[in-house]
């Protein structure tokens, strides 16, 4: 696939849905396209699926120096928002990981074409990620020259059997992926799951975040186990920054790298992504400066 082209269109995939529930979706078509501006989408029925990145910040001193984005799916009926994990929860088997993998595409597809080459790219994948796609995903970097080391696949934290886990790491780190365990603090995202994955980052979910910078003695533990985490080989990021508050608790406790709103919002493919730093203390004051 040449990027910046305008591709034919394609249908990815129409076979029939297995079991999945009743509904118009069963019979609607996966289809992958290219805008008029060499931007790819998808469409699934009458759902949109374009890809939007957030960025994602380094902290470096009194600076914040852009160094990737995450990468999620916007979904659109008639205009209207639909969210990620509804579009999915509308199919089940075969059909559920073929549409997984078209949002995956556009991803990898429309980051190429962002022309920033050294950005790094995060997205989700649930603990259902087979062995399949992680060939298919291998196959896709290749197929857009994107760099494996430059992505990032985030392990959701949902349940999912320990051994598939570590079996899903190795494999991830033979294709030259990176892994981070996503949403540390909710769900199945443990410290357990940290020991077990040993992932180059650890993601600190941003409501269990926002609960310990609310109570003083836990915020005074949380240096601690930065440094614990930090000790096991992983950068730390912690997500949702959306006021100065978290943004200063985060830094003080030693966050490697940061995301939120407060820094920047997630923006549509094609929307132009600022590559200039930001000053921490124009953030806390409520300004921004970017550095000439
Ligand atoms: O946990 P995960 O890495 O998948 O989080 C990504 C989600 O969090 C996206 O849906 C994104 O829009 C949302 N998000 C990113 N930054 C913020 C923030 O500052 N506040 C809130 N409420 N949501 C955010
Ligand atoms: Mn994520």
């Amino acid at each position: 696939m040449a990027s910046g082209t305008t591709a034919p269109l394609r249908k990815i995939d129409d076979t029939a849905a297995p079991a999945g529930p009743a509904g118009v979706t069963d019979a609607a078509t996966l289809e992958f396209l290219v805008d008029e501006v060499g931007i790819a989408y998808g469409r699934f029925g009458d759902i949109v699926l374009k890809s939007s990145y957030q960025p994602l910040y380094c902290v470096e001193g009194y600076w914040l120096q852009p160094f990737g984005v995450e990468a999620l799916v916007t979904g659109l009926r008639e205009g209207v928002a639909v969210r990620a994990d509804e579009i999915l929860g509308l199919v089940a088997g075969e059909r559920r990981e073929a549409l997984d993998r078209l949002c995956r595409t556009l991803h990898v597809r429309n980051h190429h074409a962002m022309g920033l080459p050294g950005m790094q790219l995060f997205f989700n994948a649930d603990p259902g990620f087979t062995a399949g796609d992680v060939e298919h995903l291998a196959w896709m970097l290749a197929e857009e020259g994107v760099a494996p080391e430059l992505v990032t696949c985030e392990i959701t934290e949902q349940a999912g059997d320990d051994a598939r886990l570590q079996a899903l790491a190795a494999e991830l780190r033979a294709i030259g992926v990176r892994l981070a365990v996503d949403d540390f603090g909710a769900g199945h995202s443990t410290a357990g799951r940290v020991r077990a994955l040993r992932p180059d980052t650890v993601k600190v979910d941003a409501k269990w975040f926002r609960s310990v910078v609310a109570r003083p003695d836990a915020l005074r533990l949380l240096p601690v186990l930065f440094s614990r985490l930090s000790d096991l080989g992983c950068t730390i990021l912690v997500e949702g920054i959306e006021t100065p508050r978290h943004l200063l608790a985060a830094v003080e406790a030693g966050a490697d790298l940061l995301q939120g709103y407060l820094l920047a919002r997630p923006a549509l493919a094609g929307t132009i992504v600022d590559e200039a730093p930001l000053q921490i203390r124009d953030l806390v004051a409520g300004g921004v400066t970017r550095r000439a």
